[in-house]
């Protein structure tokens, strides 16, 4: 029984020295972890302190260059809201010269005796028509321009000027051109600069855009959003041969 009494003695002491080596170890290695995590933690804020140092500089650098690259458009506070109406239709236009050709016997270029091959019939441009998708080179809701006009040089394009009556708020400009759906060399222009003005004298260039073309379909829309005010808009179109008009819409 001594001897028995002395075994579990002994068994209690080593269990109990056991028990404490184990708790020492989790005290001890916990500290090292928790103390672990600051460290690191405390490098992130130095990293992402960086970034926003690096973004704030480009920010900077991209204000600069909006500002030197587009010097402002100044609105006119008592332009009209188009509630999203087109106001181009049933206004007045006035336009460079529609293109004239005498006939096959003729040799190719303008004769000023000769009738307009593909004639304004009545104010086509704004009477709210657009040319069907599978409209012909010869239906009548077309307009011919032409590059060998006499005065397409000194205008660098053909032209056209739409008196909207009022200053309106604009948000979005379409000139509808034909594509090369079309054939007979004719062909979406190759550029379409809109500019908009208050009186028609000084012009402010809102932008040039290609026509969206699509050669099974005769139109070629001409698009431009933009925030601007103003009471007349001038198109100017640069193309290679012929340019077909058939509408043009302010928003
Ligand atoms: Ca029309």
């Amino acid at each position: 029984m001594k001897k028995l009494s002395l075994l579990l003695a002994l068994l209690m002491i080593f269990t109990c020295c056991a028990l404490a080596s184990c708790s020492e170890e989790e005290t001890s290695s916990a500290p090292e972890a928790s103390s672990t995590a600051p460290a690191t933690s405390s490098e992130a804020p130095a990293t992402s302190s960086e970034a926003p140092a690096e973004s704030s500089e480009e920010a900077v650098e991209s204000s600069e260059e909006e500002v030197s690259e587009e010097p402002g458009f100044v609105k006119n506070p008592d332009a009209l809201a188009t509630e999203g109406a087109n106001v181009a239709e049933g206004k007045t236009y006035t336009r460079s010269l529609l293109y004239r050709q005498g006939g096959a016997d003729v040799e190719w270029g303008w004769d000023e005796n000769a009738t307009i091959a593909y004639p304004d019939d009545a104010n086509d441009l704004t009477d709210g028509v657009i040319a069907a998708d599978d409209a012909a080179y010869n239906d009548a809701a077309w307009m011919g321009f032409h590059k060998n006009a006499p005065d397409y040089a000194e205008n660098n394009g053909a032209w056209i000027i739409v008196d909207l009556e009022n200053s309106y708020v604009l948000s979005e400009l379409t000139l509808y051109t034909g594509s090369i759906f079309l054939g007979s060399g004719i062909a979406a222009p190759t550029n379409v600069e809109f500019l908009v003005s208050e009186d028609g004298e000084e012009w402010y260039s809102v932008g040039s855009v290609i026509p969206t073309t699509d050669e099974t379909v005769a139109n070629a829309p001409a698009t431009i959003e933009c925030d601007v005010t103003g009471r007349y808009v001038k198109i100017v179109m640069q193309t290679p041969g012929w340019a077909f008009v058939s509408e043009f819409t302010a928003k």
